[in-house]
């Protein structure tokens, strides 16, 4: 099939999802065509049966908005028509679903029909989706796609809830490449974070105000002086101020790394620990079952998709939303246990072989045959 994919290329997870899959797909023998900005962060040098095409919006006096969408929108309708793309896969939807609505209809007028995917990832329904002035766009965009997924059960009631969406919505959760993550292992980092063989707990994020940074802050201050342990702070974003100036109140900075963005968190996520995501919202958590494709069991919140994933007790702990002092209390119960940490490293590498991209990959393709039948 020759596939054209639309996502953001960003360290998000959308982003990371839709190039992993289009890598997947292409080694499997698809052709698959990126449309978006810029060359998505993880695509990596040159592969095969893998084309970008970029989205350039020309600077003119009269856009005080750069009309992004139109651009992308008659992108689409290009690499349509002359790379002979099957179908079109967006990931999330705004503005890539009703964009592709836009460039599925131009194309009808020539007699082209190009179906449409659109798979929801969360902050596009749970956070924009709260607001009025993108509702009817999204609620339209979504229910005159081709076929729709949403990455958990619980985004796609979310979904319901939230808009006027009345078609069938597929879960297809958000999946990891165990092998590849391994093949990706150069650096031992565990004497660079750890020299004096401290228990390591990580966090990785964009520290936007809905993954609840300064929790993570709060309660390593609430257990450091309970255990040997160092907190590694992977991310940028609008909460880093704030969390550094936290680490600085609780005079604990020689124990928090900020590593800023890394491009490839496996080497991090190698040598740590415990995962800790106090997320206010998260409709999959999909650094959380990367983690756990490191054997890391996660300390997180209950919200959303999280509990679809992590298994309390088992894979990992789980506290309410803001329970800082509870999810100290678990990630101490974990730490200071050698046998039961280990085992709960075991459980999170078998639980995310579940989500391994060989059992998820087929599913995506399902739904492609399925739109291109009924044609
Ligand atoms: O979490 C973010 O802020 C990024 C966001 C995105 O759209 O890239 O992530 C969302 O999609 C991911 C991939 O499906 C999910 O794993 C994340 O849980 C989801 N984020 C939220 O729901 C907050």
């Amino acid at each position: 099939m020759k596939i054209g994919m639309v996502c953001y290329p960003t360290f998000g997870g959308s982003g990371v999802i839709a190039t992993e899959l289009g890598k997947a797909l292409a080694a499997k023998g698809h052709e698959i065509h990126f449309i978006t900005y810029s060359q998505p962060v993880r695509l990596g040098s040159f592969r095969k049966n893998i084309f970008y095409h970029e989205v350039n919006v020309s600077d003119y006096p009269l856009f005080l908005y750069p009309p992004y969408e139109l651009v992308l929108a008659s992108k689409m309708v290009d690499v349509a028509k002359y790379e002979k793309i099957d179908l079109l896969h967006a990931h999330y939807a705004i503005p890539h679903a009703s964009a592709a609505y836009t460039a599925k209809q131009v194309l009808a007028e020539e007699g082209i029909h190009l179906p449409v995917i659109t798979t929801l990832h969360g902050t596009d329904i749970t956070l924009l989706g709260k607001d009025a002035s993108f509702e009817p766009v999204i609620s339209f965009a979504i229910n005159k796609s081709d076929a729709v997924t949403a990455v958990s059960h619980s985004l796609r009631n979310d979904t319901y809830k939230l808009f006027g969406v009345n078609r069938d919505i597929e879960v297809i959760p958000n999946f990891v490449d165990l092998e590849s993550m391994r093949e990706e292992l150069r650096v031992d980092m565990r004497q660079e974070y750890a020299p004096h063989g401290e228990k390591l707990l990580l966090h990785i994020s964009n520290f936007r105000p809905v993954k609840n940074v300064l929790d993570v802050i709060r309660m390593f201050a609430l257990l450091k002086d309970q255990c040997s342990a160092k907190l590694v702070m992977v991310g940028d974003g609008p909460e880093r101020s704030r969390a550094e100036q936290l680490c600085r109140e609780h005079d604990m900075c020689h124990r928090v790394i900020f590593t800023g963005m890394l491009k490839n968190p496996t080497e991090v996520l190698s040598v740590a620990d415990l995962f800790v995501l106090p997320s206010e919202s998260e409709s999959f958590g999909l650094a959380a079952l990367e983690a756990m494709a490191m054997g890391v069991p996660v300390i997180s919140t209950n919200t959303g998709g999280l509990p679809e994933l992590n298994r309390h007790g088992v894979t990992g702990m789980m506290s309410d939303v803001g329970d800082v002092e509870d999810m100290a209390r678990h990630a101490l119960s974990l730490l200071n246990d050698e046998q039961r940490l280990a085992r709960f490293k075991k459980n999170a590498l078998a639980r995310a072989a579940d989500f391994s991209i060989d059992k998820i990959l087929p599913l995506y393709e399902k739904v492609y045959h399925t739109v291109l039948q009924t044609a």
